[in-house]
């Protein structure tokens, strides 16, 4: 049954979809898509604010749609669109930007380590401004809840502090969004290296498994990952790699950690991993099968997201307005 609260969410169609984005957000959309009335936005807002290829954006864009399906995201319990086609999007960005300051955006992580990564005089001002057109995004839809990994936690907060500032500006307008983080999955880190997370934007394809890998890749890169010293199968600080494996483990199978670890007592690193490449080459083989199958048809992809636009602005253009009437425009 759908309660009539919302849910919002979003990937950008910048990369290759990994491992990361599904156990972090996607599995989790479709696992309470019933509970739920649901937005599943493709952000190419946010994927332009550092440089893209045109044509790739283009292909990502319906890849990331193909995901979405494959994954089991029913389009007729939710809108899948995308971000550009709903203007009301950059709109209430500017309204926002209006409320927003620059000392609060000058403390979001994600921007401090993407423009070091590029060096900070040349970052766009998009980039500094991601976070606002983020909140735009769930505000426009009075989203309830929002399920992402954790390096989005930071994000969602002041998301919170936008609406609840707008609303005491000009009156009760938006609904204060909760973040939804789930324990295992929200953090999937690097597979080369367990202090940084699984990205899509890394420039080393052996660090994440892409949703799109071929099977016998995705076993090769887990045959390959990094382990720690020592040989026992245990999830503890001392031992990041082991602890993202089982997490990985925890996350495709259901089980719990300590049940995983109890199952490899007495045995080594390379049974974990040999088992854990079957469990998510496996795992995968569907997903991917289903996106390819899907991705042979572009008009039909070009189809659903054109319908979903359509949805979103229905539902965002009541929410633009009444911020635009608060804040005495129109
Ligand atoms: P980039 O690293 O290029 O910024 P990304 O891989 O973080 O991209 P996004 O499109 O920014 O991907 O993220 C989409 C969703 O996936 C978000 O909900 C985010 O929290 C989640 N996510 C991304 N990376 C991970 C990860 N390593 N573990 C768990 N969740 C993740
Ligand atoms: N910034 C997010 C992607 C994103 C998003 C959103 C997530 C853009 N708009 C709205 C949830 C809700 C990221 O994962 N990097």
């Amino acid at each position: 049954m759908q309660s009539g609260r919302r849910v919002f969410s979003g990937i950008q169609p910048s990369g290759n979809l990994h491992l990361g984005n599904y156990l972090g957000a996607i599995n989790n959309w479709v696992r309470q898509q019933e509970e739920y009335d649901n937005f599943f936005c493709i952000v190419d807002l946010h994927a332009l604010t550092v440089p893209q290829d045109p044509k790739e954006l283009r292909a990502k864009t319906r890849e990331v749609a193909a995901l979405y399906l494959a994954a089991g995201i029913d389009p007729e319990r939710c809108v899948i669109f995308r971000q550009s086609q709903v203007p009301e999007h950059a709109e209430l960005t500017w309204l926002l930007n209006c409320v927003a300051r620059f000392g609060e955006l000058s403390r979001m992580t994600q921007f401090k380590d993407k423009a070091q990564r590029g060096g900070t005089e040349t970052a766009s001002v998009a980039l500094f401004d991601y976070p606002v057109l983020m909140a735009a995004d769930i505000l426009l839809y009075n989203a309830h809840s929002v399920p992402v990994g954790e390096d989005q936690r930071q994000h969602l907060e002041l998301t919170r502090t936008l609406a609840r500032r707008f609303n005491h500006l000009y009156g009760e307008t938006f609904v204060v969004p909760e973040p939804m983080i789930l324990e295992t999955g929200a953090r999937v880190m690097a597979l080369d290296d367990p202090e940084a997370k699984m990205s899509k934007s890394s420039p080393s394809p052996g660090s994440y498994i892409a949703l799109l890998d071929e099977p016998e890749t995705v076993r090769r890169k887990v045959r390959r990952a990094k382990t720690d010293s020592g040989s026992e199968v245990k999830a503890i600080l001392e031992k990041p790699a082991i602890t993202n494996l089982l997490d990985i483990y925890a996350g495709m199978t259901g089980r719990s950690v300590p049940e995983i670890e109890e199952r490899y007592a007495g045995k080594g690193y390379g049974d974990l991993k040999k088992d854990l490449g079957e469990v998510v080459a496996e795992g995968l083989l569907p997903l991917r099968e289903r996106a390819l199958e899907l991705l042979d048809d572009p008009a039909e992809l070009d189809g659903i997201l054109e319908d979903g636009a359509e949805r979103a602005r229905a539902a965002a253009r009541p929410t633009l307005a009444s911020a635009r009437t608060r804040m005495g425009l129109g």
